[in-house]
């Protein structure tokens, strides 16, 4: 095969309808880059000798060690069938769940994808991870099982067994795109079910419910995978086969006489042939017949390989023949049968053509966009279409048409920025010289020649003498032009030098991106809009039509830039290009000062942003980084900052601390994250913090039971000291804290007093808090424009329905005495006004709720109005850090039980608020004489007006004892940052006054491992503090599926453990899960004789708990309490004796 040129490319790019834009998605290993190998071998790109070995879009040196790919790479073919020419532009993601950001970047440039699955492991998590997210995108999908070789020469299974375990794995694939699907329709029967509700008003009694119906309505068949439909190949990508049962349907119905379509719809199937009566049956197995599929296809495969295998030349030479093929001498002599393999199926079924033509019949071109994608694609977080502007709503028939014509709007997608070798840009590159160069060189050679042996005579004729006497002294005296000569030389090569560090040090960022509509130029002026930018803001300033240049008037999250290069992406091979059109993936130099990590770029100022991408993973695991030479922190700066415009899911902080902090993924992405920092993008030796893990702290219900499972109570307390000393250091003089835990304070000024309670949250209240947590967010902004009285975006229905559910749910889990009332008593959620805890108010006299935007909106006018910001941001940074270690808070409840101002207090404030106020009221008050009772004019009257005092309502000596206390409250600061802190220590001693615990992130953790190294497996598990939760036996296999789950304390290193364990037998797959409370205690101390007799007086048996905290704290440089020496009279004995 020829290699495509460029020029063909591009003619290609133009035939929309020809174009299918696909990625490769699969579960870590299970072929995808092989896969890939074989399809570029058929463009010529690569030898087929070497596809599947070189793994050529593998072309990081980490990937090629660690033989897993880390992002995202996309390349050109070009494949031809019949008189059609298609351009496949194809995106090998990795499988790898630490890299799953890189497979969202991907999917959004696809209209379709191939899911590759190991016929051996089967459907595994990320499978139905991948499945999600192209059922997410709106992406059609169709089936590569791939590693049938396995079966045959691992697990070596016959035929008829392989056909039952392929059949099987088809099942399983189908069982989760049926899930998916069905959730669907349900979701969206519910939704009109609800519409047609609020239009007509039924009499509940009337329905009847029918949940079934809105699956039967629904075509789902080209949904399902079946080799009859077309869309699934079986495949071997390592030996170079694959085949779509077309194939042999062809084949065969010219052999045995039968219509295609009718061998078509029963190769696959419990069909047989009743050779006598040369007819199709139904039913195999009960008359104990060979299905088809195994008598016509895979007895074959199976024959070839045993003959191979068994180097049975005769048999091989005979199979060749018959099947028409020319092998090369060379690898029908090669001493590895593999090579073998290769060189026979690659001809017979080649894999190239067979997925390829699956890609071009059964997925889609960019003209078959279907609208519901681009209605997704336009609406961003909860609104709907209809609420865009009308502009921006015809813009949805350009994304339909996808059309190149000059007119249409520009619409482009940048998924992604990624780093490229500046060596590897087109212009960067050496390129062949032209005949008349060659001569202009070769002139100047035998020129700068001629020179040389010019100079070297002269200085032979001067240096002869001393030369000979003393080489190194005075051998620099000598020829002066010679030695200016190599001089200039040297500047000229060290400044070219520096010009080379320069464009070395300049990481140049290509956006990986789609035009969905228009044709981009290179040298084009656009807009770029941020993922926040708002077309109905900018419509008032602009017209629609508005052409993008640099001076138009500023609209935020939208600016203008240049698209100084076009690429076509040909895998590490970049070619420059003039323009593109519509449905084509990209890659456009210079916009690395514009755009951060991805963007939505347009000619139109109406264009809306896209949805951002739907990332499957959290980041979870931190380290602070720093460099071992302290001078290279700006490099560190700049290389962190590039590192975060190069990886889609990596997060970069500098923390209050300073501490410059990475979070990733998982490991394997955390050491990409530091290998890229430290070779590429800071160029520096960096220096890398144990992980950081992150914690939660809580409080639970005091425990029933002691540490040695006496009940508690009954026992007899032996050191009850340990306990009043603790409890002595907790709660310092002047605060009250009742047996129930009420906490009573007031703030420094004695102004104002607060009683807070804490009480745990039930744990599906912290599930729905931290579920609908955008939905929260979305509560706060809606209300804090109710309270500015600013016009507030349209409220749309959707999100009102959704709040209202949420807070049903809400009502439904917080049932009993305790919680009565308490939903419409919320005041906040926390920290960060959305995460899991929450605060109630519980007083007379105030009635501002979280469901203010539900439209009962109460204008609160008591005299609580002015701080309750104080309040609720006290609460947040109570539930920022938590007394244990100075970790967020999870699933706590803190209610203000009473909250007094005493007149003073609210005096003080308003005048240190109000101060301008004041002046006002000054004028009037001597104009009428009597006095309202609003506290400003109190404070007014009571500093500047002491003299007249008919005008105020209380004696003299009580005015000036209020002076005094208000002079003395203002020592202390403003009075609302006084209720801050003492909310936030209210809180603080609400929670010691219960009992805390640590919550601790929980991975979930899948592994395969064959039942020999099963108690290795355990034996690791065990150690680190995992716990099995399932167990079961992989159907035809010896592999078991183990799901546990891992502290994340406890993971690091694991995936190693497990695999040197195990001899590389098995390997997890870790997972963010959740956070688990952690059950010991962490100021535990035995209190009980039990205790004592079990523990001992130092109970210095592990509690894992305090370890946590203890080892957070010292991180942080909090004090920690250790017992360093413990009996230090025993080693001064010690030390006399000797
Ligand atoms: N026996 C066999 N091995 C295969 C086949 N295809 C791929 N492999 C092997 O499986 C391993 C993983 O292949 P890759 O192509 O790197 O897998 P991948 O899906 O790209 O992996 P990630 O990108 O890391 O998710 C390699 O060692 C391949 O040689 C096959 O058809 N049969
Ligand atoms: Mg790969």
């Amino acid at each position: 095969m020829v290699l495509t040129s460029v020029g063909k490319m591009v003619a290609l790019q133009k035939q929309t309808s020809g174009i299918r834009n696909i990625c490769i998605l699969a579960h870590v290993d299970h072929g995808k880059t092989t896969l890939a190998d074989c399809l570029i071998s058929s463009n010529g790109i690569i030898s087929s000798r070497l596809a599947g070995k070189l793994r050529y879009l593998d072309s990081r040196e980490d990937e090629q060690i660690r033989g897993i790919t880390m992002k995202s790479s996309a390349i050109s073919l070009h494949f031809v069938k019949g008189d059609q020419e298609y351009l496949i532009n194809l995106i090998d993601s990795p499988g790898h769940v630490d890299f799953s950001s890189e497979v969202s970047t991907a999917v959004r440039l696809c209209d379709g994808c191939i899911i590759v699955v190991d016929a051996v492991e089967g459907v595994c998590p990320q499978t139905q991870a991948v499945l999600r997210q192209a059922w997410l995108e709106n992406i059609r999908p169709v089936l590569v099982i791939n590693k049938i070789d396995r079966l045959i020469v691992e697990l070596k299974l016959t035929p008829q067994e392989a056909y039952l375990h392929l059949k099987n794995i088809l099942e399983q694939i189908n069982a989760v795109t049926g899930a998916l699907f069905t959730s669907k329709v349900l979701e969206e029967r519910a939704e009109k079910e609800s519409e047609s509700e609020s239009i007509s008003d039924t009499a509940p009694g009337d329905q009847i419910y029918d949940w079934s119906a809105g699956l039967e309505d629904t075509d789902d068949s080209h949904l399902y995978f079946s080799p009859d439909r077309g869309n699934v190949v079986f495949a071997s990508a390592v030996d170079g086969w694959g085949f779509g049962i077309e194939h042999f349907a062809k084949l065969y119905s010219q052999k045995i006489g039968i219509k295609p379509a009718v061998l078509l719809k029963t190769l696959w199937g419990d069909y047989y042939l009743n050779t006598k009566a040369k007819k199709i049956m139904k039913g195999d197995q009960s008359k104990g017949k060979k299905p088809l599929f195994v008598q016509l296809v895979l007895d074959n495969i199976w024959s070839l390989y045993e003959a191979v295998m068994k180097r049975d030349k005769e048999k091989i030479e005979k199979i060749v023949t018959s099947l028409g093929l020319k092998i090369g001498a060379r690898e029908s002599r090669h001493t590895d049968p593999k090579v073998q393999l290769n060189a026979i199926c690659s001809q017979w079924l080649p894999i190239s053509d067979a997925v390829l033509s699956m890609v071009c019949n059964k997925l889609p071109s960019p003209l078959d966009i279907t609208a519901e994608r681009v209605e997704k694609l336009m609406c961003v977080g909860a609104r709907t279409f209809d609420s865009l502007p009308p502009e921006t709503q015809e813009l949805k028939s350009a994304f339909m048409k996808c059309s190149s014509e000059g007119t249409a709007p520009v619409i482009v997608f940048v998924s992604k920025m990624f780093p490229v070798d500046a060596k590897a840009l087109p212009h960067n590159k050496p390129r062949p010289l032209t005949q008349e160069e060659i001569a202009h060189r070769r002139e100047l050679a035998k020129q700068r020649h001629a020179e040389k042996l010019a100079a070297n005579q002269g200085k032979e004729l001067s240096e002869k003498p001393p030369s000979e006497n003393s080489p190194e002294g005075t051998g620099n005296t000598g020829d002066t032009k010679g030695e200016e000569q190599q001089l200039t030389g040297q500047v000229e090569s060290v400044t070219s030098k520096a010009t080379k560090q320069e464009a070395d040090n300049k990481e140049p960022f290509i956006a990986f991106a789609r035009v969905f509509s228009g044709v981009v130029h290179k040298g084009q002026k656009i807009f770029v809009l941020g993922p926040k930018y708002d077309p109905a803001e900018s419509l008032h300033k602009l017209s629609s039509q508005c052409p993008a240049t640099d001076e138009l008037p500023l609209v935020p999250h939208m600016t203008c830039c240049t698209l100084e290069n076009l690429y076509l992406l040909m895998g590490r091979e970049l070619e420059d290009l003039e323009e593109v059109p519509a449905g084509n993936v990209l890659g456009i130099g210079g916009l690395q000062d514009f755009v951060l990590k991805s963007a939505t770029l347009s000619t139109s100022p109406a264009c809306p942003p896209f949805t951002p991408l739907n990332f499957e993973a959290t980041p979870i695991v931190r380290v602070a980084v720093e460099p071992k030479h302290p001078s290279d922190m700006p490099q560190l700066v700049r290389g962190m900052k590039l590192l975060n415009q190069a990886d889609p899911c990596v997060q970069v902080l500098i923390q209050e601390t300073g501490e410059h902090v990475l979070v990733t993924a998982g490991e394997v992405h955390l050491q990409r994250c530091l290998d890229d920092l430290k070779e590429r993008f800071a160029k520096i030796q960096i220096s890398v913090s144990a992980p950081i893990i992150p914690f939660r702290e809580t409080i639970t219900r005091p425990p029933k039971v002691d540490m040695v499972n006496e009940e508690i109570g009954k026992q007899q307390k032996v050191a009850v000291i340990h306990q009043t000393k603790e409890d002595q250091t907790k709660i310092p003089e002047g605060i009250q804290v009742d047996s129930d835990g009420l906490v009573t304070i007031s703030t420094p000024n004695k102004q104002a007093t607060l009683s807070v309670k804490a009480m745990p949250l039930p744990e599906e209240v912290t599930r729905l808090l931290e579920e609908n947590s955008d939905l929260i967010r979305t509560m706060e902004q809606l209300n804090t424009s109710l309270n500015e009285d600013k016009k507030s975006h349209e409220i749309n229905q959707k999100t009102l329905d959704r709040i209202k559910e949420f807070k049903q749910k809400l009502e439904q889990n917080l049932q009993g005495r305790k919680w009565r009332n308490a939903v419409d008593h919320i005041w906040s959620f926390g920290p960060r006004k959305c995460g899991p805890n929450i605060l109630l108010h519980n007083f007379e006299g105030y009635k501002r709720s979280v469901w203010q935007c539900l439209g009962n909106s109460v204008k609160e006018v008591s005299k609580y109005r002015d701080f309750d910001n104080s309040i609720v941001s006290g609460f947040q940074l109570a539930t920022l850090s938590g007394p244990m270690c100075e970790e967020p808070l999870m699933g706590v409840c803190f209610t203000v039980e009473k909250w007094e101002i005493n007149k003073v207090g609210e005096m003080l404030s308003t005048s240190t608020q109000d101060s301008g106020e004041c002046d006002a009221t000054e004028h009037k008050q001597s104009e009428d004489t009597t006095l309202t009772s609003s506290c400003t004019d109190e404070v007014c009257s009571a500093n500047e007006h002491q003299d007249n005092s008919q005008s105020v309502p209380k004696s003299p000596e009580k005015m000036s004892k209020h002076k005094g206390e208000a002079l003395l409250a203002d020592c202390y600061g403003p009075f609302s940052g006084q209720l801050i802190a003492t909310m936030k220590e209210a809180c603080r001693y609400a929670l010691q006054a219960k009992p805390q615990r640590l919550m601790a992130a929980m991975y979930t953790c899948e592994i395969m491992a064959t039942a020999e190294v099963l108690g290795r497996v355990y034996a690791v598990l065990s150690k680190r503090e995992g716990r099995v939760l399932q167990e079961e036996m992989k159907e035809g296999t010896d592999v078991f599926i183990i799901k546990a789950v891992l502290p994340v304390a406890e993971s690091f290193g694991f995936a190693d453990e497990i695999r040197k364990r195990t001899s590389g037998l098995a390997s997890p797959q870790l997972v963010f899960s959740h956070w688990e409370i952690i059950s010991s205690d962490p100021f535990w101390v035995p209190t009980t004789e039990e205790e004592y007799l079990h523990f001992g007086e130092k109970a210095d048996s592990e509690n894992q708990a305090r370890k946590y905290m203890n080892a957070v704290r010292k991180r942080k440089g909090l004090y920690v309490e250790e017992k360093i020496v413990e009996h230090a009279e025993k080693q001064r004995t010690l030390s006399k004796n000797k």
